[in-house]
């Protein structure tokens, strides 16, 4: 048996049969984890969506939310101000089983955990101020309004913001929900008390001031466990500071990763350039 953590599909379903061939899948044995953003931009996303639904119904995956999965339950719901030209989710929108897709995409968690080792999984990050058991009780308050009667509510008026970007434990209402989502599914600089900054997108160098990735402060409080995610394409693969970065481009005619938990190897598939969409803005 083994876990397999996979990158950003973004709606790449044929890159994903094509790494899951290379590894020698057996799907009545292995586990597969998905570190979010399995939809838009990308050709197939329907097929992602329908694909990890299945296995997980059969407790064969796991995923996390990442941003792009959040923009496509806020696309349901009906908010338009945020979507973009280089969307491809219409496929996901008129399809028959829209509803239970949907209504299946907003139970899922922000952070996975593994039942045998320290590892977890989210989609760009845990904030250095928080440890592990504090991001999973974080991740909850988020989840229990995605999984409200008043769903629709939350995606399309309270969920988009840069606002606030300094956590603080007495933050309260849909500040601190919003925070606890930009963490989890948008962060990719932070300084070492984890204020975000959501400008920079690009790999890490000299000139970012006190502005770092959030795993490399060195008061992080959440080094107890092995962090998988994805979200940062520009990162490329690395395996340091307790972190697994799995977003290796595949969407942008890079690599799809796919992370052994169990032998802590890498496999990865070069993916063909027919996935890259022609805007590269909003990655
Ligand atoms: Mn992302």
């Amino acid at each position: 048996m083994a876990t397999y953590v996979i990158g950003d599909l973004q709606g790449c379903f044929d890159e994903l049969q094509g790494l899951l061939k290379k590894i020698d899948y057996q799907p009545k044995e292995d586990h597969l984890w998905f570190v979010g953003d399995i939809v838009n931009r990308g050709p197939k996303s329907l097929e992602c969506l329908r694909f990890i639904k299945k296995l997980h119904e059969k407790g064969r995956a796991q995923m996390v939310l990442g941003n792009h999965d959040f923009h496509l339950l806020a696309a349901y719901a009906g908010l338009e101000k945020f979507q973009s030209k280089s969307d491809t989710l219409q496929p996901i929108l008129k399809a028959d089983d829209v509803k239970a897709l949907i209504n299946w995409l907003r139970t899922q968690p922000l952070m996975v955990s593994h039942s045998v080792f320290d590892a977890v999984m989210v989609h760009a990050g845990i904030p250095p101020q928080w440890t592990i058991s504090e991001a999973q009780t974080y991740g909850k308050e988020v989840e229990a309004h995605l999984q409200s009667d008043d769903w629709k509510t939350f995606v399309t008026e309270h969920l988009f913001g840069a606002e606030p970007d300094e956590w603080c434990e007495s933050l309260a209402g849909w500040a601190r929900i919003r925070y606890i989502v930009n963490a989890f599914a948008r962060m990719r600089y932070c300084d070492s008390n984890g204020k975000l900054e959501f400008k920079l997108k690009s790999a890490p160098d000299s000139t970012t001031g006190p502005f770092q990735p959030w795993f490399v402060h060195s008061n992080r409080k959440n080094k107890t466990h092995e962090i998988f995610f994805g979200h940062w394409s520009t990162l490329g693969a690395i395996d340091a500071y307790s972190i697994h970065a799995t977003d290796t481009g595949c969407l942008w005619g890079g690599k799809l990763t796919a992370y052994c938990i169990e032998t802590k190897q890498r496999h990865t598939l070069d993916c063909v350039q027919n996935c890259k969409p022609k805007n590269k803005k909003n990655i």
